[in-house]
């Protein structure tokens, strides 16, 4: 079994865009932990197989982030759970979990599920649209909403999510310095190497999306 807790660089590759042969050999050979097959939609069972056969070229640990169970496909190291810790709207923190469960228990890998205790902080961001998020926290909001994840929920991945933009390393630190068991992790807006390596210093991960696509080269290779 792959040992997510060792994850400190991370690609996530979204199913619904289109990447060439070439591009995905590059980033393959940067210096990252595993490769995380997720997005916000626009995709279905067919994009997700045909991802993950065309990673499998590589020897990176690949994981399935669930955000729809209709597209979940057999055959990750691991499949990340979402929870959106800061959404208004209860299917999103619990709802389409339990209707999931409700249909595939019996199929359920549990022992390769892991859950993410999401917070969504950039407003813009179309996860945040989808999931009723509240983004517009203050420091104190998202502190406690960590030590909720790892003291209430016992969640392992505290996700502080910027998708598409670049948050505060300040905040990031800050929200490390009160997790002890749960992990963190950033996403959000990470293009250049500086940013790269100043969320590397503040978080104990930290997820590349966008830049896959846009052509920056953040992280340096192998
Ligand atoms: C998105 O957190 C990831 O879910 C990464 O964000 O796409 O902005 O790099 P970017």
């Amino acid at each position: 079994m792959v040992d997510y807790r060792e994850w400190r660089r991370i690609l996530k590759l979204d199913p619904a865009r289109a990447l060439s042969a070439e591009r995905l050999d590059e980033v393959s050979s940067w210096d990252v932990d595993a490769v995380v097959v997720g997005g916000s939609g626009g995709y279905g069972f067919t994009e997700v197989f045909r991802l993950l056969t065309r990673l499998r070229r590589y020897s990176l640990p690949v994981a399935l982030e669930v955000s729809d169970a209709e597209t979940v496909c057999p055959g990750f190291d691991l499949y990340l759970v979402p929870m959106v810790l800061n959404s208004v709207d209860v299917d999103w923190v619990v709802g389409h979990h339990q209707a999931a469960i409700k249909r595939y228990a019996d199929v359920m890998d549990w022992q390769r599920l892991v859950v993410e205790g999401y917070c969504i902080l950039n407003p813009e961001a179309t996860a945040a649209r989808l999931s009723c998020a509240r983004a517009g926290l203050g420091t104190d909001d998202v502190l406690a909403f960590a030590r909720l994840a790892e003291h209430l929920l016992k969640i392992p991945i505290f996700y502080l999510e910027y998708s598409g933009a670049y948050g505060s390393p300040e905040l990031v630190a800050a929200v490390r310095s009160v997790l002890t068991n749960t992990r963190l992790w950033y996403g959000g807006g990470i293009r250049t190497v500086e940013q790269a390596r100043e969320m590397q210093a503040a978080a104990d991960a930290i997820v590349v999306g966008n830049a896959v696509y846009e052509g920056h080269t953040p992280l340096a290779a192998r």
